[in-house]
This record gives structure tokens, sequence and C-alpha cells, in this order.
């Protein structure tokens, strides 16, 4: 066996890193990232210098279809591992109170908090990871049965906004100071400022934030005003017929679609329901940018997976018909036409 190559940091070892995650070797990978520690790098930084940022990539390779959803898997399988070991070689022992960490209900990114729960171990606190997609019920009740000096909640996907909410609020219910964190509140935070709660844009930030007593439980308040429209409860009633009607319109008007083979058209019913929930999260904290970036993403994959943007531009079209009584959100999806190439609202102008 070949021994690994010592770099002389994260930066210096992160190609070789991705070639392991590439080739799904997860020996290699565990080896590159101890190889590390032992030359004297933080664990800290091997988890956030190495680790986090190969896993960005691997988003970005399977956005551009470049990595099918089985690579992916394998690779952010291995982080977990390396994950694992990279603690195991620290071996820190609590000497702070309990912080639980966990995902929103419905929410399967677990790598992100898991990398700041590991961050907030290695800082001395003693962690409780809850995982993936926790119920807010079975969350308030493990509060009730173990003190924690704060409850660290993450989100991914901007479209479980609504969710986090309702999470939030009933960490906030048991008297348990809540800190947010990950790509779901936006890159600065703000929709964690629209929900009134604390919001963390990476694990060191996180660790100083529950370090802090006051910053901790400083009262914010929640700026909804706009859901006594009624928009976002609408929405979300009419979620199913929404997503029927929007793949009768597709037959109709795009007839290749009734060809697709059930995989394709297993994918077209999920973007047609991403579509929506993505519009009533951007609905519920009064912000068109959500659901525009969204747009933005989704065309991009729809491309790389050699889907015409005109489809998406049909979608965005009959939801605005559909939605056409409702202001906030019809505005939102006439400003998404705009941006699709070849759109109906293209044509139009
Ligand atoms: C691995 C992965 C998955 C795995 C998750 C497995 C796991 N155990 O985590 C699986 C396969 C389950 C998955 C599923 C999906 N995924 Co995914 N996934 C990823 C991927 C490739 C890596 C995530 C990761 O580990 N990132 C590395 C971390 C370190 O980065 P980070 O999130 O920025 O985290 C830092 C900060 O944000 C912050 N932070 C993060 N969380 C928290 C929490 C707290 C409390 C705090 C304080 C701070 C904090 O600190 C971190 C470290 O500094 C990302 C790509 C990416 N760019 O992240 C896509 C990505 C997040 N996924 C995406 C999508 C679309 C999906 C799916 C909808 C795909 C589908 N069609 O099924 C589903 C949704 C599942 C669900 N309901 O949750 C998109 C989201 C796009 C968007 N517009 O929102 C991304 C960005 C991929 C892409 N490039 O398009 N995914």
């Amino acid at each position: 066996m070949v021994a690994p190559v010592t770099h002389a940091g994260p930066a210096a070892a992160y190609p070789e890193y991705l070639d392991c995650l590439a080739e799904a070797d997860e020996y290699a990978a565990t080896d590159v990232a101890l190889a590390l520690l032992e030359s004297g790098v933080p664990a800290e930084r091997v988890l956030l210098d190495l680790v986090a940022p190969a896993q960005v990539e691997v988003g970005e390779r399977w956005a551009r279809n470049q990595w099918s959803v089985a690579e992916e898997h394998a690779a952010t399988h291995i982080s977990e591992r390396v994950v694992a070991a990279v603690v195991a070689y620290a071996d820190p022992r609590p000497t702070r109170e309990r912080i639980v960490v966990a995902c929103m209900d419905g929410e399967w990114h677990a790598l992100p908090p898991r990398l700041v729960a590991e961050v907030l171990r290695l800082r001395g606190w003693q962690v409780t990871f809850l995982g993936a997609s926790v119920p807010a019920a079975h969350l308030v009740s493990y509060l009730h049965r173990h003190d924690a000096h704060a409850v660290a909640l993450a989100c991914a996907l901007p479209m479980r906004l609504p969710y986090a909410h309702r999470m939030i609020e009933a960490c906030r219910r048991s008297d348990v100071p809540v800190v947010v964190g990950g790509r779901g509140f936006g890159v600065d935070g703000r929709w964690a400022g629209r929900l009134g709660v604390n919001w963390a844009p990476d694990a060191p930030a996180a660790a100083e934030l529950v370090a802090d007593e006051r910053a901790l439980r400083r009262m914010l308040t929640a700026e909804l005003p706009h859901l006594a429209d009624d928009e976002y409860a609408s929405l979300v009633r009419r979620r199913g017929e929404l997503i029927d009607s929007g793949l009768a319109d597709l037959y109709e008007r795009a007839p290749r679609t009734r060809d697709y083979s059930p995989t394709q058209l297993d994918s077209t019913v999920s973007d047609l329901g991403y579509i929506v929930d993505f519009l009533a999260a951007a609905v519920y904290v009064d912000d068109g940018s959500l659901f525009t970036d969204f747009i933005d993403w989704l065309l991009v994959i729809l491309t790389s997976r050699g889907v015409p943007p005109a489809a998406l531009g049909l979608t965005v079209d009959h939801y605005g018909q559909q939605l056409r009584d409702f202001p906030r959100a019809a505005g939102y999806l006439g400003a998404a036409a705009a941006r699709v190439p070849g759109g109906l609202d293209a044509r139009r102008r």
C-alpha cells in the first residue's frame, strides 16, 4: 500500500481528497484527512477547509449532471466517515453544557449541521446530534427531558422555511434559545431575520454565538404581517390541484411530455411540486428573490439534463394564470417568467 502524501494544509490536500471522493475510495480519503491531523492541522480546519468545500463541489458536479445521484451519495457517505474519523482522532471531551443540533422536519441535509455539531464538540460543548428530519413535537419533547443551553437548527432548502418557523416557535415555547443556519436562510441569513431568529453563517460563528449568553438570549421578533392576506395558506391548500393542472397543461402544450418514461414523469411531477413549494416559501417570507433565485437554479439543472427552458416557461405561465387572484404570488411568477429564455413572457415582449 502506498503511504499517503503529506500536504502543507487543507488547500493543498483538496485536489487529492476530491479525487478520492470521485473514485469512491473512503480509505484513501480518510488517509488524506488523518495525514493533515498528524502534520498538526487542527481538526476544525480539516472539517471546514477540506470536507466542507469538497461537499460543495460534489453539489456542483451533481447540478451540472457530471455526477449521478449514486456518485453524489457515495461521496457524501465518505465525507460522513471522514468527519467521524477526524473527530475520533481529536477525541474531544465535554467541559461545557449541552447543545442540541437537529435538522428541520423534512430536511435531509444532515452533513452540514453535523459539521457544525462536531466543531461545537471540538470547542468543548456536550453535543447531541439528532440528525435529519426531526419532527417538531419530538424535538420539543426531547428538549423537555434534557436540559439544553441552546438548540441549533439546520435548513438547507429555502422551501422548508415555513416549517422552520414552526419549529423555531416550538423551541422558543420550551424556553430554549435557538440558533439557525444553513443555505435555506439565504446567503446573508436574510430570511432568518424575517423569522426573527439568531442566524450564524458558519460553524465558527455558531460557536461564538452560543458562547455569548446575551446575544443568544436577545429577543428578536418575526416580521410577517403580510401573512394576514392568506396567500400562503391558500397556496398550500391548492398544492395538489396546481401540480395536477400543471401536468395536464404540459401534456396539452408540450405533447412530447406524453411520451416521458416513468422516471422522467416522476422528476416532472417533483419539479412541479418544488415550484409550488418555493413559491409558497417566497410568499411566506414576502421575498420574490427566493423564488427567482430558485428559478435560475432550476434552469441550470433542467438545461444540464437536456430539458428545454421553454418547458419551465409553460409551467410558470400556467401557475401565473391559475394564481392571478393572488397578487404577491402572481408578481413573483411574472418576474420568474421574464428570466426564462424563450418562455412565453419573452415572446410576448
Ligand atoms: C449531500 C447533498 C444532499 C444529500 C444530503 C445527505 C446528507 N447526509 O447531508 C441528499 C442526497 C439527501 C440531498 C437531497 C436533496 N438535495 Co442536496 N445537496 C447535497 C450537497 C451536495 C452537499 C451538502 C453539504 O454537505 N454541503 C457542505 C456544507 C458544509 O455547506 P453549507 O451547506 O454551506 O454549510 C455551511 C453553512 O451553510 C453553515 N451551516 C450549514 N448548516 C448549518 C446549521 C446550523 C445550525 C448553523 C449554525 C450553520 C449551518 O455551516 C456550514 C459549514 O460552515 C449540496 C451541495 C452544496 N453546495 O452544499 C446539495 C444541495 C443543498 N441539494 C440540493 C437539492 C436540490 C436537493 C434535493 C431537492 C434533490 C432532489 N431533487 O431530491 C434533495 C432534497 C432533500 C431534502 N428534502 O432535504 C440543492 C439545493 C438547491 C436550492 N435551490 O435550494 C444543492 C445546493 C445542490 C445543488 N448544487 O443544486 N442532498
